[in-house]
C-alpha cells in the first residue's frame, strides 16, 4: 500500500555504542551469515543489501559524557547516517530493514522512516520502554533512550541537533514491557503514551493485543507502520543472547504472531531487528537467536504457515 515495489532496502549496522557491551555490533554479520538474504529473496522480495558499513571511522576520539549520556557523539553521529540510509530506500518505494545493533540505532530509522512517511504509526516492541530521557537515565545508556529523543522530549542536547521531534504519543504503541524504570513510567503515565505489558498479553491473548495495538496507531489501516523489534521482547529462554534479557517474555509463537499481523495489515514500510548478540551465551543459544530473528523478520515481510 505505501510500497513502490516488493524490494527491501537492507541496512547492517555493526554498533554497540548505545550500551556497554561488546559482541551485539556482530549482529548483522550473523544475521546475515544465517541467510536472511536469500530467505527473503525466495519470498519474492527484491534485496538490496547496503553491504556490512564500518562506522568505526565515526569514533571521535574522545567522547566525554554529555550530563549522564554515554557515547553521546558516537551515537548521534551513527544514528545520523542511518536515518539518510533509511530515508533513501523508502523514497525508492522500498521497505527498509535495519538489523543491529543495540536499539540505539533506532534513533536513527525512526527519524529516516518519518522524514519520508511523517504520519507513521510505530510500534515498539520490546521488554524495555527505552524512553529515558537525558535526566532520567540511570544508566546512561542511550539504547534505554531513543524514544524520548524521537518524542522530542529530551530536551535540547546539542549533539543531537540534527533529530527532529518527529512522533506524537498517539502514533506510538508498545508490546511486551516488563521492565521499566520509575521514570519511564511517569513519562508514559503523563503523555499518555498506550502500552500493552506481559500483564496485558497474559489478559487479553496475544490477538487481541496486536489488533488492539494495530488499531492504536493505524486506524482502518490508514497510516504505514514502523516496526521496532527488540529481541529481549522474547523470553529469555528463546531469545538467550542478548544483552539485557528480562525473564517473562513473549513466547516464540508470540513474537512471530506479532510479525505475521503487521504484514497482514499491508501497511509495514520499515522494520528494525535489534539487540541480538551473537558473543553472550553458548553456541547453541546464538544459534537459537540468530534463527529467531531470521524467522521474526520473514513473518514481517510475507512467510505464511500454510
Ligand atoms: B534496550 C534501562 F535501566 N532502562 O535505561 C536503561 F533498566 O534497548 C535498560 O531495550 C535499557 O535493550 C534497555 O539502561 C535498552 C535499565
Ligand atoms: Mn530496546
Ligand atoms: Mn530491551
Ligand atoms: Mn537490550
Amino acid at each position: 500500500k505505501f510500497l513502490k515495489q516488493q524490494s527491501v532496502g537492507v541496512i547492517g549496522v555493526p554498533f554497540s555504542g548505545g550500551q556497554p557491551r561488546d559482541g551485539v555490533d556482530q549482529g548483522p554479520l550473523k544475521i546475515i551469515e544465517f541467510g536472511l538474504l536469500n530467505q527473503l529473496e525466495e519470498l519474492g522480495w527484491q534485496v538490496n543489501f547496503d553491504g556490512h558499513r564500518d562506522y568505526t571511522t565515526m569514533q571521535p576520539a574522545v567522547d566525554p559524557p554529555v550530563g549522564k549520556l554515554l557515547n553521546a557523539r558516537y551515537v548521534s553521529a551513527v544514528t545520523e547516517s542511518v536515518a539518510s540510509s533509511v530515508s533513501s530506500h523508502l523514497k525508492q518505494g522500498s521497505l527498509a530493514l535495519t538489523l543491529g545493533g543495540d536499539h540505539s540505532i533506532a534513533l536513527g530509522t525512526v527519524s529516516g522512516t518519518m522524514a519520508i512517511h511523517p504520519d507513521a504509526g510505530l510500534i515498539w516492541v520490546d521488554a524495555h520502554a527505552d524512553i529515558n530521557t537525558p535526566e532520567t537515565t540511570e544508566s546512561g545508556n542511550i539504547h534505554g533512550c531513543p524514544v524520548s529523543f524521537l518524542l522530542g522530549i529530551a530536551g535540547q542536547i546539542k549533539e543531537f541537533n540534527w533529530v527532529k521531534p518527529c512522533l506524537s504519543p498517539e502514533r506510538l504503541v508498545y508490546i511486551g514491557l516488563r521492565d521499566v524504570d520509575a521514570g519511564e513510567k511517569k513519562i508514559l503515565r503523563e503523555h499518555g503514551i498506550k502500552a500493552f505489558s506481559m500483564h496485558e498479553v497474559d489478559k487479553y491473548g496475544i490477538a487481541k493485543v496486536v489488533e488492539m495495538a494495530i488499531e492504536h496507531v493505524s486506524p482502518n489501516r490508514s497510516r504505514p507502520i514502523h516496526l521496532s523489534f527488540d529481541v529481549d521482547a522474547l523470553d529469555p529462554t528463546v531469545a538467550p543472547s542478548t544483552g539485557t534479557p528480562v525473564r517473562g517474555g513473549l513466547t516464540f509463537r508470540e513474537g512471530h504472531y506479532i510479525c505475521e499481523a503487521v504484514h497482514e495489515t499491508g501497511c509495514l514500510v520499515a522494520m528494525d531487528l535489534m539487540e541480538v548478540n551473537p558473543s553472550l551465551e553458548d553456541d547453541q543459544a546464538v544459534f537459537q537467536t540468530v534463527t529467531i530473528g531470521c524467522s521474526l523478520v520473514r513473518c514481517a515481510l510475507g512467510e505464511t504457515l500454510l
